[in-house]
């Protein structure tokens, strides 16, 4: 019944205001710069069509709220993207967010949700994103977003002014993690209390990425009829893999795993949303930016029907003679 979706709309974020360091937003011209569009066009039959960059703007920031620094511009920038997201849906196509820190999955899950009721989130990370501005220990909304997404945790925020936009109704029985290595206490209970199905690193190393994503599509939707939305944080992959990033850490995802991860989602035809987060093109050396711009590529064009068999012409039944 389901088969993927050959439209796709990317949607470019340069927003760094979610954590401290400078570069995160100039990762969606560099992703246009390494030949995003042209490689995903490069997949056979993939109709891309590129909805341009959410206009961050910065606004006064006239409130502040303890512990969770940059509010308001965070807030602005996803009630924006939120609508965008779900306009790109609306259009029938896959929404393909290219980030900015990971602040800005607030936006894109809320957007999709919007739209499908139903979905269910794999969020790819070497971090669990699920602190409130009680727990975090940096104060940085990027370690932040699943908390804020999810109707659960609701009641372990203060009321946050400015974010009225924003009514958490996703529940976290929807949510499955791939890639945990760097989770905090406070960050660990929440995925206890609500029995999250979290694949770390660990549990990759005994189950391997093909039975860990399976497992989690089986717990979150066994009836295999729910659209999916993936939030892959780039330092989900080993920092070798992945250097130029913000808060890197090592023992991660293979590229190969993260690649075979994406071909299994892509393989449900059920995808309809994916973020790629927290590529910063300006931390470490020529080699690391390339490489780590690369890798997001390959994730990508993963998450969107690329085969690593190659792909045979279609309606085409024999070899050209001669
Ligand atoms: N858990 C830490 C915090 O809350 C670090 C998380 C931020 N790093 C990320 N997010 N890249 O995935 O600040
Ligand atoms: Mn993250
Ligand atoms: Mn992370
Ligand atoms: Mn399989």
């Amino acid at each position: 019944k389901w088969k993927p979706l050959q439209r796709v709309g990317i949607i470019g974020v340069p927003f760094e205001k979610g954590q401290k360091k400078y570069g995160v937003s100039v990762a969606p011209a560099a992703m246009r710069a390494a030949g995003l569009i042209e490689q995903l066009e490069e997949i056979g039959d993939l109709d891309v069509k590129d909805y341009g960059d959410i206009d961050i703007r910065s606004c006064p920031e006239t409130v502040s709220v303890d512990n969770m620094a940059h509010l308001p511009l965070v807030s602005e920038c996803n009630r924006k993207l939120s609508n965008k997201v779900a306009q790109v849906l609306q259009d029938g196509r896959v929404a393909v967010t290219i980030g900015g820190d990971h602040s800005i999955g607030v936006g894109t899950v809320d957007g999709h949700y919007k739209v499908n009721e139903d979905m269910i989130l794999i969020w790819v990370d070497a971090h669990a994103d699920i602190n409130t501005n009680k727990t975090s220990e940096s104060g940085s909304v990027h370690g932040m977003p699943v908390a804020l997404l999810v109707k659960e945790l609701a009641d372990y925020w203060p009321y946050l002014p400015t974010m009225d936009w924003q009514v958490p109704k996703f529940s976290i029985k929807n949510l499955g993690y791939v890639g945990l290595r760097s989770v905090d206490s406070y960050e660990r209970l929440a995925i206890k209390k609500y029995e999250v199905p979290a694949f770390a690193m660990e549990d990759i190393e005994q189950h391997g990425i093909h039975k860990s994503i399976h497992h989690i599509l089986k717990v979150l939707d066994p009836g295999m009829k729910k659209p999916i939305h993936v939030s892959f944080d780039i330092d989900s992959l080993d920092a070798l893999e992945a250097p130029s990033t913000g808060t890197p850490v090592r023992g991660g995802l293979t590229l190969r795993e993260a690649i075979s991860l994406m071909e299994i989602i892509h393989s449900t035809g059920r995808l309809r949303a994916v973020d790629l987060v927290e590529i910063n093109p300006a931390l470490g050396n020529d080699s690391d930016r390339k490489r780590t711009l690369e890798a997001g590529l390959c994730v990508l064009k993963a998450a969107l029907g690329f085969s690593r068999r190659g792909t045979a012409p279609r309606g085409v039944l024999d070899l050209p003679v001669q």
